[in-house]
């Protein structure tokens, strides 16, 4: 397949074209998106072209550590496949519960980049650029030491890339850009335990993770950490266009500005208000909260609670106690906890008020 420019993608006859043209403004939205196109064309300069070729016509690349092993891959999917009018997109809550981790040491994780739109309340729709068609992508749940094979499959109509926090990996090989219609591996080992971002790493960073581009890894420490309803909390922000036959771009311009129309909790502003998350009294209540950005931190806080626990990173390592707020950077993870002996409704809260207020409020209900 060859690397074509954005106006060429409006003028295709598929159902993809309908998509792309509804959500027009992104053309505007990003002046560099032809840049970033070229970047990675044929016959351009930088280690792109390694997506484009076997992996058995190459010589394997450098490992940069002995825990990690980078190979590439040729997969063509499946493509063209309908796009929903926005109205018949229904909105959906974002499980947040922290599946199980998996059994076996070797943990095979395979995601799709998928360009849908998707409804965020119940009157926005947005042009979203999405890992496995939700924002965020799924809930990776390993534990440190565990061997991660990781495989990306591009079904988007233009390059996207993986950026794991919980690896350790030359960037520049592992987390390259890969073209529509192509796929690329890795494999890595988390060295520590804790709650990591993941997203996607093409420039403008800033468009890719503001599109959607986002998700969590959580590592658990060998040694289980006490049993807990555990929670998983990714925060963003959305920078919205004017809609377009009902769906809103995402706008690079006002990415850059930095003041966002909603901030969310898992993509949907105010979902866990309308639909909240509900513990035993008693239980031990884990939460782990990341910003995704790709701006802003989270200053978490629950009203009417204190965490006994906040692990700032490596658990069971680094733990302070009692405390009521604390910032989660932008790019960073941290894990919450507290026993919910008092029964009642709990707001989780963003506590920097100006995007909390945007959507970056959740209730926590303690049931009797
Ligand atoms: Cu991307």
């Amino acid at each position: 397949m060859t690397t074509r420019r954005l106006s060429e993608l409006l003028r295709e006859p598929t159902t993809r074209r309908t998509f792309i043209t509804r959500t027009s403004a992104l053309a505007v939205a990003i002046p560099m998106i032809d840049a970033v196109l070229d970047a990675c064309a044929p016959g351009s300069k930088g280690d792109q072209a390694a997506a484009r070729e076997p992996a058995s016509q190459k010589a394997p690349p450098t490992p940069q550590n002995p825990d990690s092993r980078l190979d590439t891959s040729l997969h063509v999917p499946s493509r063209g496949a309908p796009i929903m009018a926005p109205t018949n997109i229904a909105l959906q809550r974002y499980d947040p519960a922290l599946p199980p981790v998996a059994p076996g040491r070797t943990k095979q994780v395979h995601m799709t980049i998928r360009e849908v739109p998707i409804r965020i309340t119940a009157d926005t729709v947005v042009a979203g650029w999405t890992f496995d068609g939700t924002i965020p992508g799924p809930i990776v749940h390993v534990r440190q030491g565990d061997t991660v094979e990781f495989t990306l499959t591009n079904d988007g109509s233009i390059p996207h890339s993986m950026d794991f926090h919980a690896s350790r990996l030359d960037p520049k090989t592992a987390f390259r850009s890969v073209l529509p219609g192509q796929s690329i591996s890795y494999t890595f080992q988390p060295r520590y335990a804790g709650a990591f971002l993941y997203h996607c790493g093409t420039a403008p960073v800033l468009m890719h993770i503001g599109s959607g581009m986002f998700g969590a890894i959580i590592v658990d420490p060998p040694t289980p950490l006490p049993a807990a309803r555990e929670f998983v909390l990714v925060q963003n922000e959305f920078y919205l266009a004017t809609p377009a036959n009902g769906i809103a771009a995402f706008d690079y311009t006002r990415m850059l500005a930095t003041q966002p129309d909603f901030v969310a909790f898992n993509g949907g502003p105010g979902q866990y208000q309308a639909d909240p998350i509900r513990v035993r009294r008693g239980a031990r209540v884990r939460f782990y909260v990341l910003s995704a950005g790709p701006t802003h931190p989270c200053a978490f806080h629950i009203v009417g609670e204190q965490f006994d626990t906040v692990y700032l990173g490596a658990p069971p390592e680094n733990a302070i106690h009692g405390v009521q707020t604390f910032n989660v950077a932008a790019g960073g993870g941290m894990i919450f906890e507290f026993v919910a002996d008092i029964p009642g409704e709990f707001p989780f809260v963003n506590h920097a008020f100006g995007h909390g207020q945007k959507g970056a409020i959740g209730m926590l209900l303690v049931e009797a």
